[in-house]
């Protein structure tokens, strides 16, 4: 399913493998906020992070075959290498956050500026606006004042997101649920193994419009 080649997208040329062939599959009641890019395109993310298609409030799930969803009250998507993050997205004709992306969601500002974490500009040291400091995964959002100013959930804690949509883009980004110091939007690169997987390390999905 993945684009193995240069493919044209919305009229942009972008990387190998940026873009699925699939039209976007959006009948699936899978809340997305829609922002501009920085270059001056449209694009739409995921509220929450990513579930399998068999999770539930309490359990993971073991439904790798069918795309990602994007659902409150699901314990999310982790043990998952970056490139299989990607393919998840892709299944449903979307694909991974580009880092822009991400941060724009996550600090409610296209560009420079936006808040420090995504629930405001102070961080929270008593870890309990987001799921940071706990120790245990929690399901998609269940911290209400964990949103950001688009109005996604989790994007500080519960667990880090894939994001990037090439090797050389790829990181993971926003903290987990034993992170304290380390959730802003900004400054959460994390070098970690893209072939690797982690019960801490999830994803959430993209698209253009
Ligand atoms: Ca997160």
């Amino acid at each position: 399913m993945s684009c193995l080649r240069l493919v044209l997208c919305a009229g942009t040329v972008l990387a190998l493998g940026a873009c699925s062939d699939t039209p976007p599959i959006l009948d699936v009641n899978d809340p997305e906020i829609c922002l501009n890019r920085r270059d001056g395109a449209r694009y739409c993310i995921e509220v929450y992070e990513a579930s399998r298609e068999d999770a539930t409030e309490t359990a993971g799930g073991s439904d790798e075959a069918s795309f990602s969803r994007s659902r409150p009250g699901r314990v999310p998507w982790v043990n998952v290498t970056w490139a299989a993050a990607r393919s998840a997205c892709e299944l449903k004709g979307k694909r991974l956050c580009d880092l822009d992306e991400w941060v724009d969601a996550c600090d409610g500002q296209v560009g420079d500026g936006g808040t420090v974490f995504t629930y405001g500009d102070a961080r929270d040291e008593s870890n309990m606006t987001c799921n940071t400091g706990s120790g245990a995964v929690e399901p998609t959002g269940a911290r209400a004042m964990c949103t950001s100013g688009n109005a996604t959930f989790d994007q500080s804690g519960n667990v880090w997101e894939w994001t990037g949509n090439t090797r050389g883009a790829a990181t993971a980004r926003g903290g987990a649920f034993r992170s304290t110091q380390t959730h802003a939007c900004e400054n959460t690169l994390m070098n970690i193994d893209l072939d690797g997987e982690s019960a801490e390390v999830g994803f959430r999905c993209c698209r253009d419009v």
